[in-house]
């Protein structure tokens, strides 16, 4: 048994609803009584929260492994999350606060929001967009990359966000796979006090994106239209966001979009060196996100929402737009690093605008810990009611850190399991309704059918092994963009009929979850998905390494960080020169978040008789523990050597 299994099976600790607080929520035993007596008429009911063009005239049509959700219906998203807020009392009401790392701030009425997004849709179609084309998203945290994901919405153009982290390449190869005829990006982006230029990276992204037609760039940096350092503008091709808005019409009619119409396409990390663009679509993605918004945030009008994920992953997509934004919630959004300038920077922004709900991601937790508890102490956090946290599995140790010196020993704590493909939450406690236990995601959400199985595919009542998924979900990803094959063969061929998650868990004798992460080869760096063949694949494409491997080693901040193997080419010397420049091609080929903290050079690596790289014993070795079965190995003698170089440099 791994240690952390015996750690997480010891836990004993539970933490059951106050009653103040399932007094007030949102959420009830009913929810979950009404979906197990009917799943479908339970989603329906959430899809009747939104407003519809057009009335469905099926709740679902499931053709394994194809779903459609409210056939027959119509509505638009960006409807849903503004305009159907202007009516009422809504209309004035905070939707966006935004804080700038520099310090500059800024917030849109559900009004000001409406105006913004219908001149940006007006300026996308006055550059030729139309219903289906792709519009490619490459923006810092700033309130535009929210405002023109709605502007797609709004016309129906299907966005893909490239979180702003990405190198250019990283650009370039998803603006191709989705053939996006336009880019919106920025001149840069505040990060630690240095500026990000986008625009540059764009530029030379862009040397090779042949149905680009237009750029349009939004000017972040004070006086930078004339800066030619951060944003040359390429003539008829790149226009300044605020001169094409300021000219354009404020509003715009929102396109009706059937159920099914595509409304993103958001790309992750697989198990081969290829991004899967992972295509979501309108109807039933908005009931999940929304439902899931208001059941598991318990979110009130009066509430100041803050996830504090970026607006490139799902987590940005599903609860800082358009999960809070279809309730006509308030949404706090933050440009910078949570260290910037100082380690209290998240909790002055939480006592500043009065942040109510906090979701954040364990590797950010631990990084708090670390820092120590001084730094919120000196702030008040006192309008805090509710924590979440997402992205990798949470250690009981953080769990109890985050209830105690940010939540004070009152603010519940939902810990939830979901993934870029299911569109929305699927494993969590509801607050008010569930007992908590620290380190597990708890139960699945009304409607959501998880099932445990071993390798066989025998569903198991507890115990350790797979998770599946056994009925469609309305915020279920439909296909891989341009590759079905694919999504049938990742998803569905494991356990033939059920969608394979990826995702090793434990299920307890309360049938509470645990999840203990992936089981491919797909590493959770900070949160942040990362195939180990994406990075294999940028140090082969460096002209002095033969052959690399590269597996994830534990890190108590970031949960895993990244361990290459690398075999260089003749004639050329394993140095400490090398080893930069080879950390430095992949952050440059992927970006940052995929630089290797660790590179070791070895003449050999261990492989099977067939050929197979054997990175379980790799981890072995890079964890420094005891080698597993060596048996396999078409040269035994291989690892021995290979571990003595190891620590030989590791010391
Ligand atoms: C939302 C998001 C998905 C992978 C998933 C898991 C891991 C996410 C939790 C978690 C344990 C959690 N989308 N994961 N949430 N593991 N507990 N609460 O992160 O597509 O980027 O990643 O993240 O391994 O498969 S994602």
């Amino acid at each position: 048994m791994s240690s952390q299994l015996s750690t997480l099976l010891s836990e004993q600790r539970r933490f059951p609803p106050t009653p103040e607080f399932a007094e007030g929520a949102h959420a009830t035993q009913a929810l979950y009584d009404e979906a197990v007596r009917d799943r479908l008429a339970f989603w329906a009911e959430q899809a009747r929260t939104l407003t519809w063009i057009h009335p469905w005239q099926s709740v679902l049509e499931w053709t394994a492994p194809h779903a459609r959700w409210f056939s027959g219906g119509q509505l638009n998203v960006a409807a849903n999350c503004v305009d159907r807020h202007l009516s009422g009392a809504r209309r004035n009401k905070a939707a966006i606060i935004w804080e700038g790392e520099p310090g500059d701030r800024r917030v849109y009425t559900y009004w000001e929001l409406g105006q913004e997004v219908g001149r940006c849709a007006s300026a996308l179609k006055g550059l030729g967009v139309q219903k289906g084309d792709r519009v490619a998203i490459y923006l810092p945290m700033i309130p535009e990359a929210a405002i023109a994901m709605l502007a797609c919405a709004r016309i129906g153009a299907v966005h893909s966000v490239v979180f702003g982290g990405f190198s250019a390449e990283a650009l370039r190869d998803r603006i191709n796979d989705a053939e996006c005829t336009v880019l919106i990006t920025a001149d840069g982006g505040y990060r630690r006090g240095s500026v990000l230029p986008l625009k540059r990276f764009a530029d030379e992204a862009l040397t090779d994106c042949p149905s680009i037609r237009h750029v349009v760039v939004v000017r972040r940096r004070p006086g930078g239209e004339g800066d030619e350092a951060f944003a040359t503008m390429r003539e008829g091709r790149d226009h300044w966001w605020h001169r094409l808005l300021e000219q354009a019409a404020p509003t715009c009619p929102a396109e009706p979009m059937d159920a099914e119409d595509m409304l993103f396409i958001l790309y992750t990390s697989g198990t081969t060196g290829k991004p899967k663009g992972i295509v979501h679509t309108t109807g039933g993605y908005l009931t999940h996100v929304a439902a899931t918004t208001k059941y598991v945030f318990d979110l009130k009008d009066e509430d100041v929402f803050w996830c504090t994920a970026d607006i490139g992953w799902v987590t940005g997509h599903s609860y800082v737009v358009y999960g809070p934004l279809a309730n006509g919630a308030t949404v706090m959004m933050y440009e910078g690093a949570p260290d910037w300038p100082e380690r209290d920077r998240f909790w002055k922004i939480c006592a500043r605008y009065g942040v109510t709900v906090l979701y954040t991601a364990p590797t950010a937790i631990r990084a708090f810990m670390k820092w120590g508890p001084e730094h919120p102490a000196r702030h008040d956090l006192s309008q805090l009611r509710l924590l979440g946290s997402v992205g990798e599995p949470i250690n009981p140790e953080a769990w109890i850190w985050y209830r105690e010196h940010i939540g004070g020993n009152r603010c519940p704590i939902v810990d939830t399991w979901w993934q870029t493909e299911t569109g929305g939450i699927m494993i969590t406690p509801l607050p008010g309704v569930v007992t908590t236990k620290p380190g597990s995601a708890t139960i699945p959400f009304p409607g959501i059918s998880a099932k445990l199985v071993d390798v066989h595919g025998t569903v198991l009542e507890k115990g350790g092994g797979f998770l599946v998924l056994t009925e469609p979900w309305p915020g279920m990803l439909r296909t891989i963009y341009g590759d079905d094959a694919r999504y049938r063969e990742t998803y569905w061929s494991r356990f033939p009929g059920r969608y394979f998650a990826g995702d090793g868990a434990k299920v307890d004798d309360d049938g509470y979850w645990w999840i203990l992460g992936r089981v491919d080869d797909v590493l959770n760096v900070a949160g942040h998905r990362i195939g180990t063949m994406e990075v294999e694949s940028a140090l082969v494409d460096h002209p002095a390494v033969a052959e690399a491997a590269v597996v994830g080693k534990a890190h108590d901040l970031k949960g895993q960080a990244i361990a290459a193997f690398v075999t260089l080419k003749d004639g050329h010397a394993a140095t400490a020169e090398m080893r930069d420049d080879l950390k430095e091609h992949v952050a440059k080929k992927i970006g940052a978040i995929a630089r290797p903290d660790d590179i070791f050079f070895s003449a050999d690596l261990p492989k099977t008789r067939s050929g197979k790289i054997m990175r379980r014993l790799l981890r072995d070795i890079a964890e420094g523990r005891a080698l597993g079965d060596t048996t396999t190995l078409a040269d035994p003698g291989v690892v021995a050597r290979l571990r003595e170089m190891y620590e030989a440099e590791e010391s």
